[in-house]
């Protein structure tokens, strides 16, 4: 199939997905089209099959607010005239579903019928798309796609509970390479990090709000209380000083590690004893997941999708969003017994394995084949 894909392409979760889908379909045979404003940032373009498209938003004085929207859809017209796409997939509903809707009308015109798939990704429903400013179009950009999909029954739910859809969304859960995230030796690196020893936490994201970075800070300034210990951040985004000056008012500050944006999350993650996901908010959890692969177990919220990831007593523990005191007293308990800790390593790769690549990846092969047979 000729696919065409649209993303972010930022480090965030919807864009990671979306690379990582497209890289797989193209060593699948695919020939796949990214068609957005910049090169995604995990997409190295050695591979026959791939192709980048950027979309340019002429600016001009008038405009205060640059018509991105309007720059996609007639990239999105010329790209499926000129290399013929089959299908369209767009990551994250807004602005996404709407430009394709649009270039999909204009096609048609053309007498070119271009069927759209549409995976919700979370925020895009529960926060961004849920706000009035956007609803409407959401909503119906989501009706008119041909497939629309999200990545857990809990996005699906709400997706249900927030706006009046009466598409039938299929569940296709995220993935993990599992070539590429795996158990990596790294002690070394261990070494630099806990010269003397103890266990290290990590917690991976955006630093925005709905992360809630300032309780990870919180959870290890109690965990170290009792159990000798690091902690890495890694990412960056708008709570970033909060979180050093927290981790400095509560006498942490040396034991915390603030690394930035990272490529090779994987090492670091193979250093790691605990990962830390306390969000308000959470369709999937990529990161964790991304963790669990390296065998690294999780502490979270029981917010969103968070309960089909991380399975209670199994994979990690969940506590209620904000239960600073339940997070860390759990995150002692299973860091204070090496016997158990390594038990629930194990676990947690056992489980990452349900979501292997090569398990997901036909789920979305067959339903580019079910909307290209209706179009
Ligand atoms: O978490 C973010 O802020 C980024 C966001 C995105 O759209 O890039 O992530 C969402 O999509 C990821 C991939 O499907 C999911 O793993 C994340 O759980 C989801 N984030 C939220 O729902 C807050």
């Amino acid at each position: 199939m000729k696919i065409g894909i649209v993303c972010y392409p930022t480090f965030g979760g919807s864009g990671v997905v979306a690379t990582e889908l497209g890289k797989a379909l193209a060593d699948r045979g695919h020939q796949v089209h990214f068609v957005t404003y910049n090169q995604p940032a995990r997409l190295d373009l050695f591979s026959e099959n791939l192709f980048y498209h950027e979309v340019a938003v002429s600016k001009y004085p008038l405009f205060d607010f640059p018509p991105y929207e309007l720059a996609l859809a007639s990239r999105l017209v010329d790209v499926v005239r000129f290399e013929k796409l089959d299908v369209l997939h767009v990551h994250y509903a807004i602005p996404h579903a709407s430009a394709a809707y649009m270039a999909k009308q204009i096609l048609a015109t053309y007498g070119i019928s271009i069927p759209v798939v549409t995976t919700l990704h979370g925020t895009d429903i529960t926060l961004v798309g849920n706000d009035r400013t956007y609803k409407p179009v959401v909503e119906f950009s989501i009706n008119q796609s041909d497939g629309v999909t999200a990545v857990s029954e809990h996005l699906k739910q709400d997706t249900y509970k927030f706006f009046d859809v009466y598409k039938d969304i299929r569940v296709i859960q995220n993935f993990i390479d599992l070539n590429r995230f795996s158990l990596k030796s790294k002690e070394h690196f261990k070494k630099a990090i806990a010269p003397e020893g103890g266990k290290i936490l990590i917690h991976t994201s955006n630093f925005r709000r709905v992360k809630r970075t300032q309780d990870v800070i919180r959870i290890f300034a109690k965990v170290r209380e009792v159990i000798p210990s690091k902690l890495l951040m890694v990412g960056d985004g708008q709570e970033r000083p909060e979180c050093e000056q927290l981790a400095r008012d509560l006498g942490v500050a040396e034991n915390v590690r603030f690394l930035g944006k990272q490529e090779a999350v994987e090492e670091i993650l193979s250093v790691s004893d605990l990962f830390l996901m306390p969000s308000q908010s959470e369709s999937f959890g990529l990161a964790a997941l991304e963790a669990m692969a390296c065998k690294v177990p999780v502490i979270s919220s029981n917010a969103g999708g968070l309960p089909e990831l991380n399975i209670e007593g199994v994979t990690g523990y969940l506590r209620d969003v904000g239960d600073v005191d339940g997070m860390a007293e759990r995150a002692i308990y299973m860091l204070s017994d090496e016997e158990r800790l390594n038990q629930f390593k194990e676990n947690a790769l056992e489980h990452a394995r349900k979501f292997e690549l090569s398990y997901i990846l036909p789920q979305y092969e067959q339903l580019y084949q079910e909307v290209i047979a209706n179009v």
